[in-house]
């Protein structure tokens, strides 16, 4: 299959984050593509193509033009202010305090409005680092509207965390809503995501929770321990029309392959029910024993297992990279999942 990738994702680099009391070099670091890029190349899984640049147009169908011209210019503004280092936010909204609408004036309180952590920080170029990893995303869509039959989108930054108008969990914009949106576009009616990542993919919930032609499924770390917290519950299953259309499987912490599996295959099957005509993978590999901020025990043999369940769709079908961190197996796994759905 072919691979999408540009070395663009260079142009976002955090360096740090807090870790359990510790600065700690990001987690979500750029050698993380060039691990899983050097493994497609030495299994010889495709030709790896550089995306097109794409037009703002197809972002804004998924991320509202004001939170992508904060994105586009709060580095700026962080400057002009007279401040030193990257971008970062450090205080939200806390449940005592009121929801408001629309975005506040002041700079660090629009941050705030614009996001949900602090997992990372917007530098001077992460803008153009997430617009090339959403380009990435809509390359891979277009091979597939295309005609092929499966894609990879080696996105980076990943995309999962972020909802239509704010950033987190090391995502700016949401690449396979973005994707899943593209084949919307372009005459399929209904689309599955299917969110294997170890983290609940809170932002593409939000963005597709009340609407019926986006169907998600995702498998994670119970949010009653786990990042993000506070949704990824089972109880939440899409709202008005988009009833029924969102399925969260929360997993207890230490879950290993038979238990994950249970949860795949419950998922797998409802989302044959829905009868989709393509298919989106949020495809995260920090399911993996050895995953350094994970806790589930999936071992590499079992990623070429997903990607051959996931074949067995007989869909048209993007993988798009989400997370990962376990940098030595990290290209061996992602890389059998893609694999595994060739065999088949
Ligand atoms: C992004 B994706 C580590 C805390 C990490 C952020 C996790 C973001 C995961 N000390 N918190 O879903 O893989
Ligand atoms: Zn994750």
């Amino acid at each position: 299959m072919k691979t999408f990738y540009t070395a663009d994702h260079h142009l976002h680099h955090s360096g740090m984050e807090l870790s359990f009391g510790r600065i700690v070099e990001t987690f979500e670091k750029p050698e993380r593509a060039e691990i899983v890029l050097r493994r497609v190349r030495e299994v010889g899984l495709g030709p790896v193509l550089e995306p097109a640049a794409y037009d703002r147009a197809a972002i804004e169908r998924i991320h509202t033009p004001d939170y992508l011209d904060f994105l586009q210019n709060v580095f700026a503004e962080w400057r002009a202010a007279g401040r030193e280092g990257e971008v970062w936010p450090y205080s939200w909204r806390h449940r005592s305090m009121p929801m408001i609408d629309a975005p506040p004036s002041g700079l660090d309180a629009r941050l705030s409005y614009y996001s949900f952590d602090m997992a990372g920080s917007i530098t001077e170029t992460t803008w153009q680092a997430a617009k090339r990893a959403a380009d990435t995303a809509l390359a891979g869509a277009d091979a597939v509207l295309a005609g092929e039959r499966a894609a990879f989108s080696l996105c980076r930054p990943p995309g999962h965390h972020a909802g239509r108008d704010f950033f987190g969990g090391y995502c700016y914009l949401n690449n396979a809503a973005i994707a899943a949106q593209r084949f919307l576009d372009n005459g399929h009616a209904r689309v599955a995501i299917f969110d294997v990542d170890y983290h609940h993919g809170n932002g593409t919930q939000e963005i597709f929770y009340d609407r019926d032609d986006v169907l998600l499924a995702s498998l994670h770390g119970d949010p009653d321990f786990e990042f993000p917290f506070h949704l990824g519950y089972a109880r939440e299953r899409g709202a008005g029309k988009g009833e029924g259309h969102n399925l969260n499987y929360p997993l207890p912490a230490g879950t290993a392959w038979p238990e994950w599996l249970t949860a795949f295959e419950d998922a797998h099957a409802r989302i044959r029910t829905y009868a989709p005509t393509a298919l989106v993978i949020s495809l995260g590999v920090d399911t993996f024993k050895e995953d350094p901020i994970s806790q589930f025990k999936l071992e590499s043999e079992h990623f070429s297992t997903i990607g051959r369940r996931i074949a067995d769709f007989g869909l048209p079908t993007l993988f798009v990279m989400e997370g990962g961190y376990a940098v030595e197996a990290l290209g061996v796994n992602a890389v059998n999942v893609l694999q595994g759905f060739e065999e088949v």
